[in-house]
């Protein structure tokens, strides 16, 4: 089998662009890619050598295998104290805004009952940092998603809401992550990275959580064992330099701590936020170009975390299949009601049925495999 992987890459790897043949050599040798390797390959319009080659290290990683989740997306509030401060976000909004909106528990419940007959494995809870929700809010609210669903793990809070729990309790961020993990809390998103570039974060999430403290809160994570994911927001000011930076961040922590799950790239949308009005992108997304060199340098020089997920909500899910011969092993699932992404622009469905993911993913050639949170496989198809 790694002989035919590696007749496989000689036949469909023959960079047209010079300057990817040492990252092939690499990548053949199973070694890892440098900083300024990585930012050759963003830099690099070679698409097709860049996915053969993040094909071959996922085939190598996860073989045919593509995973995916029936997972429910719940986001309990839209009030956000950030609204003003992430420029690039639709979604959050102030308390007295017209869209406002904050679960009540027993709402929340309603809402993941309306799916029981899906066999929903994974609520995915995030939402705005509400000034007034304190943390037994919370805690009630997986406690009792738990009771109701035995069987349906939680990844819940993004580092910036557990960073923000704590700081209205006067607790720490490890208090909060034990009495989250106490209540049920089984993974956490990986949201609220943007980019961590100092620079970038000024502009589109001034005062946001810094990146020192996003990977902090991560780290405590893993030591709870509670293991988690990380994303990157592209396709707005950033440079390839600092997706790059990014991305090492992201690789240093898991050579330490082993805690990551799996990277999601998430593509900007420019709608019905500051950020996209500012820079006169209204309408203008990020390409398929961009989403699958995004979705295969992360599966090239992420070599230590063991998946990388593409969003269809995002990228749609013509792309997302593609991306599936370009080092992707796992697509994101059912979702059931995503908010966050159509609120800026979005125009992909809002879920998909679990049958229709199992099609995309037989028609790429590919074996799906449903899973839970913790890439426990339920059943193979
Ligand atoms: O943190 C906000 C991003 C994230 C926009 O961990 C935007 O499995 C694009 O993190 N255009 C939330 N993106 C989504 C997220 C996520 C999604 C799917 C799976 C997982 C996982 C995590 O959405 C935010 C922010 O980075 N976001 N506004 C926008 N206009």
């Amino acid at each position: 089998m790694p002989e035919l992987l590696e007749r496989d890459l000689d036949l469909a790897v023959r960079p047209s662009d010079p300057a990817l043949n040492p990252i092939a050599d690499k990548v053949r040798a199973g070694e890892r890619l440098g900083f300024e390797e990585a930012v050759t390959l963003f830099k690099s319009d070679d698409l097709l050598a860049i996915g053969a080659m993040a094909d071959l290290v996922n085939r190598r990683m996860n073989g045919d295998r593509v995973y995916f989740v029936a997972n429910q997306h719940i986001n309990p509030t839209n009030v956000c104290i950030l609204n003003t401060v992430c420029v690039f976000c639709s979604f959050g909004v102030s308390p007295t805004h017209a869209r406002a909106y904050t679960m009540p528990l027993e709402e929340a419940f309603e809402e993941a009952e309306l799916t029981r007959e899906l066999g929903i494995r994974e609520f995915h809870i995030v939402g705005g940092l509400h000034p007034k929700l304190r943390l037994e809010y919370y805690t009630d609210l997986i406690r009792g998603l738990k009771q109701r669903h035995p069987e349906t793990q939680i990844k819940a809070l993004t580092a910036v809401e557990i960073a923000h729990l704590a700081r209205i309790e006067s607790v720490t961020s490890v208090e909060v992550l034990e009495a989250l993990k106490e209540a049920g809390m089984d993974t956490m998103p990986g949201g609220g990275a943007e980019v961590f570039s100092p620079a970038v974060r000024d502009t589109i999430a001034d005062r946001k959580l810094v990146a020192e403290e996003w990977i902090r809160v991560h780290r405590e994570a893993h030591k709870l064992g509670i293991p988690t994911n990380c994303t990157l927001l592209y396709g707005h000011v950033e440079t390839m330099e600092d997706r790059v930076s990014h991305l090492a961040m992201l690789r240093d922590l898991q050579d330490e701590t082993g805690g990551f799950l799996t990277y999601i790239p998430l593509a900007y949308h420019p709608e019905d936020n500051a950020l996209g009005e500012q820079l006169g992108w209204r309408g203008r997304r990020t390409t398929g170009m961009d989403d699958l060199k995004n979705l295969a340098v992360g599966r090239l020089f992420l070599d230590n975390i063991p998946h990388i997920k593409t969003h269809w909500i995002m990228v749609t899910t013509k792309v997302s299949q593609i991306a599936l011969s370009f080092g992707i092993d796992d697509l994101e699932g059912t979702v059931v009601l995503e908010k966050i992404t159509h609120d800026a622009g979005a125009d992909t469905p809002v879920g998909l049925p679990f049958d229709e993911i199992i099609h995309l993913i037989k028609d790429a050639g590919k074996r799906p495999v449903e899973r839970d949170s913790l890439y426990n496989v339920i059943r193979e198809y």
